[in-house]
This record gives structure tokens, C-alpha cells and sequence, in this order.
């Protein structure tokens, strides 16, 4: 076992007696999204509700926008026991196990509903992938459809070359190379300070992420392209969750639950309030044209080839079970 992994496992031996003495746990809980948005005002209400659910057995204190834990920092943070619980953007760990890049295959669920059948699809395996790698997921919560922000009009990659593009994790690095730009990963919560400084200006997301960062002080250009509907995830370190008794852990499986339902709701329902305010905000909002599109389809089904031969039998397998139901 690793000095890491012991530490958890303290961390868990600390929350057994903790239990046991009748005292409640407090948890902290990083999440790396701005604390105005959906993804943290539902971390916020999943606390409520665990609150509620486990007799105040267990509090939760969320820490939105990478304030305790940078977005890159999460997962290991949660992994090694600094914290019990987290949130972080699932794809984001792709590089390390790229089954959990299942949610950013271009084209292949691009509506809410298809998200959440391919979710269904994927959700043991990545329960057991995780598993690996010491955590377990609570619940998982969609972005709205991802596109374009560019600070000109772009009709196809004729007009994409050189530009410095801001990946969120490497498939967004790959697509972007495909389209001659040169990717740089950076963090939704260091944004606007890239797009002011010129680190980059242009970058893949939903509206939502641009709306956070006031990306119309930048950037003139949105082309929804819906290429895929990426996950957020809350993760607990699997010892924390294994000491807990089973009427906590249903108790937080109910939070959970009713989280994982209001989160995707809010989603669905906050998409084409951000498209409005891009452009009440002086951006254009448009379709991505039919050049540039049939260029993006190009390089998705390129994409998830790839992912594919990462990915192994687990992979086709997802895509074998969304495709049959
Ligand atoms: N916003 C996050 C991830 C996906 C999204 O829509 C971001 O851009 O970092």
C-alpha cells in the first residue's frame, strides 16, 4: 500500500470512531466551478440534503471554484484522503484512464436525453474504473452541449490556423490540432485572465462556462456545435465510504440521487438562457456553419476511434449498449 493510500485509510479509521462516538463527520468538499454556477449551487444543495438525510451525521462544506483544491488538484486530493469528497470534470481523467473520456465522443449523444442513455450505458464500468483508482462516485452531472468561442467569424479550419486554443483535458487538445490551432490546458477558473493576456483566444465549452467568465470582454464569436454533453462528477475516497454505516451511506445515496435528477434538469434548463446572454452581451451566437461542421464530424469519428483503441472492450462495450437499447 502506498504512504498515499495509508493516509486515507487513517483518514477513514478517524471518520469510523467519529461515528461511532455519536459525533458528527465534517467534510470539505472542493468543486472546481465557479460558485455561481449550477454544477456548485447543486453541491451546495446536495449538502442540504445530506444534512437532512443522514440526521446531521454528516456536514458538508462546499468549496467552490478550485478555492481549496485547484481543478487538477481534486481528484488526487480525494484519492490520497486530504479530503474525503470532491467534484471535478470526469473527462479531465481520461489521460490516466481513458475510459472516463466516454462522455466526449463528438456526435454520439448530443441531446440531453442521449447523454443520459449513454450514461446509463457507461456508469459500471466507470464504477469500476474508479474503483481502481480508489474512489466512488455519488453522482455525476451533465454541461450543456459543447461548441466554439472564437474572436472572429470562422467558416472552416482555413480560418482556425495557429490560433492558441484553451483545452480542458487532452481529446480537446487533439481536436484542436486537428483544426492546425495549438492547444494549452487551463483552467475554467483561470479563464479570463487567459483570454486577457492572450494565453489563448479561442477555446471548446458550453455557454455556460463562457457566461461564468464574461468571455464577451474577449472573445465576439459562439458556434453551437452540441458535440458532446461532458460530465462533472462527486467523488468520495473509497475507505471514508467504506467505514460509513449502511443507513449514512443510503442516506447519502439519496442526496445523491435526488442531486444527480436536479442537477440535469438545471442543466437542460439553464442552456439557452447562456446562449441568450452571449447575445445580449454583444457576442454572435450561431450555428456552426456547414463547412466547418463536416470537418468537425471528420475528426469526431477520428476521435472516437481513437478513444476506442484506448479504451479496449470496456469502451466498445458502452458504445454497443447505448447503440442497442
Ligand atoms: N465547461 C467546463 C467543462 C465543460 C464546460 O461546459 C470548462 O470549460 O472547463
Amino acid at each position: 500500500m502506498t504512504y498515499a493510500l495509508k493516509v486515507g485509510v487513517a483518514l477513514a479509521l478517524t471518520a469510523t470512531t467519529a461515528l461511532a462516538d455519536g459525533h458528527a463527520q465534517n467534510w470539505d468538499m472542493p468543486m472546481a466551478y465557479a460558485a455561481t454556477n449550477y454544477h456548485s449551487e447543486q453541491g451546495v444543495l446536495f449538502a442540504e440534503r445530506v444534512a437532512e438525510y443522514t440526521d446531521g451525521a454528516i456536514n458538508i462544506t462546499v468549496h467552490p471554484g478550485g478555492s481549496l483544491f485547484g481543478g487538477g488538484d481534486i481528484k488526487r486530493a480525494i484519492q490520497t484522503g486530504q479530503v474525503p469528497i470532491g467534484e471535478r470534470f470526469m473527462s479531465a481523467h481520461a489521460n490516466e484512464a481513458p475510459l472516463l473520456g466516454w462522455d466526449n465522443l463528438p456526435f454520439i449523444a448530443t441531446s440531453y436525453a442521449e447523454n443520459a442513455k449513454l450514461w446509463e450505458a457507461a456508469r459500471d464500468s466507470v464504477n469500476a474504473q474508479l474503483a481502481d483508482l480508489n474512489l466512488v462516485a455519488l453522482y455525476t452531472c451533465p454541461w450543456p452541449g459543447q461548441g466554439f468561442y472564437f474572436n472572429k467569424e470562422v467558416a472552416s479550419s482555413a480560418d482556425t490556423q495557429g490560433i492558441k486554443f484553451r483545452s480542458y483535458n487532452s481529446a480537446t487538445a487533439t481536436f484542436a490540432e486537428e483544426l492546425g490551432m495549438i492547444p494549452v490546458q487551463i483552467e475554467a477558473a483561470e479563464l479570463s485572465q487567459a483570454l486577457a493576456t492572450g494565453v489563448a483566444s479561442s477555446f471548446i465549452s458550453s455557454g455556460s462556462t463562457g457566461y461564468d467568465r464574461k468571455v464577451w470582454e474577449h472573445l465576439s464569436h459562439y458556434y453551437k456545435v452540441n458535440a458532446w454533453l461532458p460530465r462533472n462528477y462527486v467523488m468520495v475516497n473509497t475507505q471514508v465510504w467504506e467505514a460509513l454505516d449502511a443507513e449514512t451511506q443510503a442516506g447519502i445515496q439519496k442526496a445523491a440521487d435526488e442531486t444527480a435528477a436536479s442537477c440535469a434538469a438545471k442543466s437542460e434548463e439553464l442552456a439557452n438562457f447562456y446562449f441568450d446572454e452571449l447575445a445580449k452581451n454583444g457576442m454572435t451566437v450561431a450555428d456552426a456553419g456547414p463547412d466547418f461542421l463536416a470537418e468537425l464530424e471528420v475528426i469526431g469519428a477520428k476521435m472516437t476511434e481513437e478513444w476506442l483503441a484506448s479504451a479496449g472492450d470496456a469502451g466498445q462495450a458502452i458504445i454497443d449498449a447505448y447503440k442497442a437499447e
